[in-house]
């Protein structure tokens, strides 16, 4: 066990968020090169990692209903009503009976290039515009996707409440300009950090503004650090620990200043998804130019070489100094996951939590991906323990 993270002197356990609508999502298939396969981002994920939770002691807290400004201030108004509604039209298109496809599948995918300069239009049939907003084949939506999707960002903003309002007084202060003030630390506010976790699913880090897939619908932790924002955070770095590169939380966020994203993943280039983003080279642009950092590692890469990385993630973070972090916990770098040939360790998990934490700043964990459903509850309790025990470490 993990005397440090138990110990109340030093930390109280972080809560958890979540609801449980984000069981609807029922994705049922992946299509892979045209085979529709079993996928891998199912139901239990919760289940298993909610019940390690409560074993370990941490309270749980539910989700409320998402701000609709939230959403909005990552994603357009475009690809929030096209999830809203797609799976309504391709009931109503008929297509569960002719071809026999019950969840919404994408065909035609209306690339810049294929347009050459003309505006995207909307097509009038669903199994057309299934592809308006879609970049891949292995994001299927059903009846319940879009409740569970805004119930992961309704997790993802209730964390952000908890930590806020932990952190900082009434949110963003009054500076001598009339300007924001920034982040002020509440009168008690002399022990570790304030933390909390969102148990998202369906996770988001592969979503951008207008574009999902990758397992993913909306950015949870870019609709965190947004709200962080909101609340009085003026600078935020968002790490990322899953196994894939979060290619949406980098989009969303290369030409901005105020948020550092860094991300230690399976090197693309070796082959694996997103394939097309996540290279070293990618280091941001306009006011962003420097605030985006990649860190490919080797599909075998185990415990040394990815906590390098981690170490590498967070002193970077820390000399950005940011007011508030944002971690994206995939936990799927795991040695027997089933989606990435990474071989860390439980105790590699714990140690980049250390890392992480040890940034002692107000912090949102999010859930983004994990597969091997035997270990995935323990893992995500281990990052968690270390998160707690470098916060407490960073506060001494
Ligand atoms: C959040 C997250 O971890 N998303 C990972 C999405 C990666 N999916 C890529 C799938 C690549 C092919 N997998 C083969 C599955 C065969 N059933
Ligand atoms: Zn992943």
């Amino acid at each position: 066990m993990h005397p440090v993270a138990h110990d109340p002197t030093t930390v109280a356990p972080i809560p958890f968020v979540w609801h449980p609508r984000t069981r609807r999502h029922i994705p049922s298939a992946e299509i892979w090169l045209g085979v529709r396969t079993p996928g891998t981002e199912v139901v239990e994920r919760v289940n298993v990692i909610r019940e390690a939770l409560i074993r370990a002691g941490h309270p749980e807290v539910t989700a409320g209903d998402p701000d609709p400004q939230a959403l909005l201030a990552v994603h357009s108004a475009g690809l929030i009503e096209h999830l809203r509604t797609i799976h309504d039209a391709w009931v109503v298109g008929g297509y569960t009976t002719d071809p026999g496809q019950d969840r919404v599948v994408p065909y035609v995918f209306p690339t810049e290039a294929m347009l050459g300069g003309l505006p995207v239009r909307r097509p009038t049939a669903a199994h057309a515009r299934a592809g308006q907003y879609c970049y891949d084949t292995m994001t299927l939506i059903g009846p319940g996707t879009w409740d569970a999707v805004e119930a992961a960002a309704g997790a993802a903003l209730t964390a952000v409440d908890l930590v806020a309002t932990a952190a900082w007084v009434d949110g963003p202060g009054e500076g001598p300009d009339g300007g924001p003030e920034g982040p002020r630390r509440a009168p008690d506010g002399h022990g570790a950090s304030p933390m909390a976790y969102a148990l998202c699913r369906p996770p988001g880090h592969h979503a951008a503004r207008e574009a999902f897939g990758g397992s993913c619908y909306l950015n949870n932790a870019a609709i965190a650090a947004e709200a962080l924002r909101a609340r009085g955070a003026r600078r935020l770095a968002v790490l990322d620990i899953d196994a894939h590169h979060g290619n949406g939380t980098q989009a969303i966020f290369y030409n901005r200043g105020d948020v550092f994203y860094g991300s230690v993943h399976v090197d693309p280039g070796a082959g694996w998804f997103p394939h097309y983003m996540g290279f070293a080279d990618e280091t941001g642009f306009h006011g962003g130019d420097g605030a985006n950092l990649n860190i490919p590692v080797p599909p075998r890469a185990g415990d040394d070489r990815w906590l390098e990385a981690v170490q590498e993630l967070t002193e970077s973070a820390r000399a950005f100094r940011p007011d508030a972090l944002v971690v994206s916990l995939g936990v799927d770098a795991a040695v027997d996951d089933p989606e990435s040939p990474l071989r860390v360790t439980r105790d590699g998990l714990r140690a980049a939590g250390i890392l992480l934490g040890g940034l002692g700043v107000p912090t949102v964990a999010v859930q983004e991906g994990g597969y091997h459903l035997k270990s995935l509850g323990i893992l995500v309790v281990d990052t968690l323990a270390g998160l707690a025990e470098g916060a407490a470490r960073a506060a001494r």
